[in-house]
């Protein structure tokens, strides 16, 4: 298969599906070994990016995401919270620099955010800025004036996932389309933003969905700077509570194809790594995975205890990567 650069810079946004589904079917060492190729020709290998998630605004979402633990259609025992105050989330990205996070990424259980609760999320971005931290916001849907007065705050990404092919996503999720969500990201990249957007993997979808959502994602206009590939993490009362683990090795394919069509992005091993054996996160950051959620919780779920994941770090002879130089 001829993998040619086809753009300038060597970034390729034309890929086909059936380019894509041979990548994904190789014998697994070769793509292994040149999703490696990939990621050393574009990245320190010894580097991984470290990002904290902090949930600002917690529970109670409209939306009906089957796999979300903060969705109002499922009982999960979560009690829905107002907005956080600034000072709240001054104190976390605080403590998540002196951890040696670069980027503190605030999440709300949003389908849109309503004017009065942006403007306060505005100043809680400024703050996080102001602290020498990149910021990422994750909020749902968004107008265009909501993204630029992000960007005026100091965002730097927008998170908002696609999370599977357009052909499954209508059995997880029926409050919003797939347009509804393509629609979102190019609001976020007019407005000048980074984009950060993946999806999860585990939700019941075949491989072929899975092929299909890296497809999209290496064919928008330009690639997400950040690829958060998520496993499912199966909390009960959500609809996914029964689903089953993906192989492992599956998990890697995803990682490794990710990091082949997208080989400058960053691809996060994201949500499901306290699921994760160390070898199997070994194998993930082999195949071209360079960035974690670092802290002991994800959203609402947990994560890996930190002595944990500088453990492993340092027993793979990775370390963090340094902040990026503000622009
Ligand atoms: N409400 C906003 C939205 O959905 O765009 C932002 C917050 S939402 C919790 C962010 C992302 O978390 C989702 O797009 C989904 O990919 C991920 N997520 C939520 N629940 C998850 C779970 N149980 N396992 C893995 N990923 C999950
Ligand atoms: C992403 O792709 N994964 C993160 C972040 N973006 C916002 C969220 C994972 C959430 C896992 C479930 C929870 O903790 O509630
Ligand atoms: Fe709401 Fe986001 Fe959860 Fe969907 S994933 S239910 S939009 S918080």
């Amino acid at each position: 298969m001829e993998l040619s650069a086809r753009s300038p810079d060597g970034v390729r946004t034309d890929w086909t599906v059936a380019e894509v589904s041979a990548l994904f079917g190789l014998p697994l060492h070769d793509l292994l070994y040149r999703a490696h190729t990939v990621h050393r020709a574009h990245f320190n290998p010894a580097e991984v990016q470290i990002s904290t998630l902090m949930s600002i605004k917690t529970g109670g979402c409209p939306e009906d995401c089957g796999y979300c633990p903060q969705s109002v259609h499922f009982d999960t025992g979560l009690t829905a919270e107002a907005l956080v105050p600034l000072s709240a989330v001054i104190a976390a990205a605080r403590a998540a620099r002196d951890r040696g996070a670069t980027r503190f990424c605030m999440g709300a259980a949003y389908r849109n955010p309503k004017p009065s609760q942006l403007a306060k999320i505005t100043a809680m971005v400024s703050a996080v800025s102001g602290l020498g931290l990149e910021t990422c916001a994750t909020l749902g849907m968004l107008t265009p004036d909501q993204a630029e007065a992000l960007r005026d705050a100091g965002l730097d990404y927008y998170n908002h996932n696609l999370d599977t092919s357009e052909a499954y996503y209508p059995q997880v999720i029926s409050t919003r389309t797939y347009a509804d969500r393509l629609a979102t990201l190019k609001t976020v990249r007019d407005a000048g933003l980074k984009v950060c957007c993946g999806g999860i993997i585990g939700l019941g979808e075949a491989d072929q969905d899975r092929i299909e959502l890296l497809h999209t994602l290496a064919t928008l206009p330009e690639h997400p700077e950040s690829v958060p590939v998520n496993q499912l993490v199966q909390v009960a009362g959500t609809a996914l509570e029964d689903q089953a683990t993906v192989d492992p090795l599956t998990f890697v394919r995803v990682i490794a194809v990710a990091r082949i069509l997208m080989p400058r992005s960053r691809v996060r091993l994201s949500a499901g790594r306290s699921d994760m054996s160390d070898e199997l996160q070994a194998l993930c950051f082999f195949a071209g995975a360079n960035s974690i959620f670092y802290g002991e919780q994800l959203l609402t779920t947990p994560n890996p205890a930190t002595d944990r994941d500088l453990a492993l770090l340092a027993r793979l002879g990775l370390r963090p990567a340094p902040s990026p130089a503000p622009a």
